[in-house]
């Protein structure tokens, strides 16, 4: 029987000290990670926002429950991840200046590895300068992603992607950009080269941009 109702309970509540035995069951009765990842945990992330926007639940609980879905995702990692990193390149990713939000990140920088790039991870709340600096810095790099949760770092995640035009960095790297608030109009508004709604379909895309 599928376990995937088990493991985005056990996300929605913040069951941290579970969450590992609960993957690894929904892994073993059979469930498709794929869906154990979209249909279990991130379904279960929304709720959480849901519950979050309606003063249901409040900042300490969206922690563990995030805190509770990366350790979910370790488990999981190895099941999603393919076996041929680094033979398309790098691919430089990160959070934008004023943004904490990482999970959505982390699942992209998941996905294009197992795509076949080497990820460098910038992290959270990057300056724009420091993607221009990790460009620079890795030559042989060809696809940048950024990315951007709030409303309110949709302008950080803008001047993100002029400052690495201004850089000159479009000579060298393709910018793609993603996060629940962006769309292909905004992305095509800001001078972005792509943008993806979600992780899968960002490491088809990336894969497409340097082929
Ligand atoms: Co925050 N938060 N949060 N939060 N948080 C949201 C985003 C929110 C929608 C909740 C809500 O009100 N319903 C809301 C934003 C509202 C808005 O902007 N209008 C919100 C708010 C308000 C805030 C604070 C301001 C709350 C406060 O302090 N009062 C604060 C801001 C802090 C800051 O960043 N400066 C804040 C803080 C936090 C926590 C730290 C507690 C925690 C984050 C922990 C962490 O990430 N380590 C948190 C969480 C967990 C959430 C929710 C509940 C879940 C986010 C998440 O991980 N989703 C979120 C509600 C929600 O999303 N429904 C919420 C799952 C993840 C897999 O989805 O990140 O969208 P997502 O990624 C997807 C796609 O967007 C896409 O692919 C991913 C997977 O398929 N994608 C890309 C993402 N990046 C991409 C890049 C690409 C391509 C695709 O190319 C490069």
């Amino acid at each position: 029987m599928s376990k995937i109702k088990d493991v985005a309970q056990a996300v929605e509540l913040g069951k941290v000290k579970l969450i590992e035995g609960i993957v690894q069951e929904a892994i073993d009765a059979g469930d498709d990670p794929n869906a154990i990842l979209n249909e279990g945990m991130i379904a279960a992330m929304g709720v959480v926002g849901a519950k979050f926007q309606a003063n249901e639940i409040f900042v300490p609980e969206m922690l563990v429950a995030a805190k509770t879905m990366k350790k979910g995702v370790e488990i999981l990692k190895p099941h999603l991840a393919g076996d041929s990193v680094g033979k398309n390149g790098k691919y430089i990713i990160g959070t934008v200046a004023g943004d904490l939000h990482d999970i959505g990140k982390n699942l992209v920088a998941l996905m294009i590895e197992s795509a076949g790039f080497e990820v460098i991870d910038l992290g959270v709340d990057v300056p724009a300068e420091k993607f221009v600096e990790a460009i620079k810095a890795n030559p042989d790099c060809k696809v940048v992603g950024a990315s951007a949760l709030l409303t309110t770092t949709m302008d950080s995640l803008k001047n993100t992607v002029k400052v690495m035009i201004d850089a000159g960095c479009k000579s060298q790297v393709k910018i793609m950009v993603g996060g629940a608030p962006i769309t292909q109009a905004f992305a095509d508004e800001i001078g972005a080269d792509a943008y993806t709604a979600d992780a899968g379909a960002a490491a088809v895309k990336a894969v497409e941009l340097i082929s």
